[in-house]
């Protein structure tokens, strides 16, 4: 069955990789689905034939047979649990595995949607640099949590899981801040997920749309 995602057609980051539809590319690497992917433009993402697959008019969705899917959450769990590669087997495990996506989603990632908001949308209020070290510190309030876990471990619960790779999408946003440079730990833990072949299939992909050209 073809599996179609949408994403940008023209990512605002050029092809850093940011936009979502980068972690959905990279589940269906590591288990080797096949994809197409629908460019879509902003207005288009407003329009009723892309609201009728995503209420909220946003990338990336996933359309396969009759399933249509939107929140990278859903998606990438539902990529997880009907191909082999990115959940174990063993119940409990696969359990930690699931819970570290939501952690990723629900506990790390909303902090660090906050400096993208106090840094791109709120730059010119008049509070806004008063904020920016507030959310900071919220954000180091995680990453500390986070290392003090993960310690020398290479992925957050034995074998790389789709926790892992939630994780790694979400912390790899931190990059530009050099927040990550404060933990040596999560930088190389970054680094391991940005290294796997999946990845790198992923990001080149999304970056052969989005990259300026030359
Ligand atoms: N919770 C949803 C999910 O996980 O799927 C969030 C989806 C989402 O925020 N999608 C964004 C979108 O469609 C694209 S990824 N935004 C358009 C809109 O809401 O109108 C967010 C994003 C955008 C740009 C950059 N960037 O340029 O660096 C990074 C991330």
């Amino acid at each position: 069955m073809t599996i179609t995602i949408t994403a940008f057609e023209r990512s605002p980051d050029g092809g850093k990789g940011l936009a979502r539809d980068t972690r959905v590319r990279w589940a269906l690497e590591e288990v080797g689905q096949p994809y197409d992917v629908r460019l879509v433009s902003f207005a288009a993402m407003k329009a009723p034939d892309h609201l009728s697959l995503h209420p909220f008019g946003q990338i990336p969705t996933y359309e396969e047979g009759g399933l249509v899917l939107f929140e990278t959450g859903a998606i990438v769990l539902h990529i997880a649990q009907h191909y082999p590669g990115l959940l174990p087997q063993a119940p409990d495990a696969r359990a930690r595995a699931i819970m570290w996506m939501f952690a990723a989603l629900n506990t790390v990632e909303p902090p660090i949607l906050d400096l993208m908001t106090v840094r791109i949308l709120e730059h010119d209020k008049p509070w806004s640099a008063e904020r920016l070290p507030l959310v900071m510190d919220r954000i180091r309030v995680r990453l500390d949590q986070l290392a003090a876990r993960l310690g020398d471990a290479d992925w957050l619960d034995g074998a790389f899981s789709a926790g892992d790779l939630m994780m790694v999408s979400v912390l790899l946003r931190l990059r530009m801040s050099g927040l990550l440079d404060e933990y040596p730990g999560l930088a190389a833990y970054v680094a391991r997920g940005e290294a796997r072949p999946a990845y790198r299939r992923a990001f080149a992909a999304q970056r052969a749309i989005n990259a300026p050209p030359g």
